[in-house]
């Protein structure tokens, strides 16, 4: 598993946090550790879960999210 740090923007209120945590924990290979406003912690597995699919997501939920570091 490759743990990722993900910058989001868009995000204002305890709503946005549900969302975003939802839409990560949609995507089969996403494990959700912490979700607060403006950024995520996940755990990804990268064959199941290409970071398209995981920006993508996160997109359809209406924000907008960057890799900031992942290893
Ligand atoms: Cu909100």
């Amino acid at each position: 598993m490759t743990k990722m740090h993900l910058d989001i923007e868009g995000m204002s209120c305890g709503h946005c946090v549900k969302a975003v945590r939802d839409a990560l924990a949609g995507v089969e290979g996403v494990e959700v550790r912490d979700v607060s406003i403006g950024s995520a912690d996940i755990a990804v597995d990268e064959r199941r879960a290409p970071r398209d699919r995981i920006l993508d997501a996160i997109a359809d939920a209406g924000y907008q999210a960057t890799v900031d570091s992942a290893a």
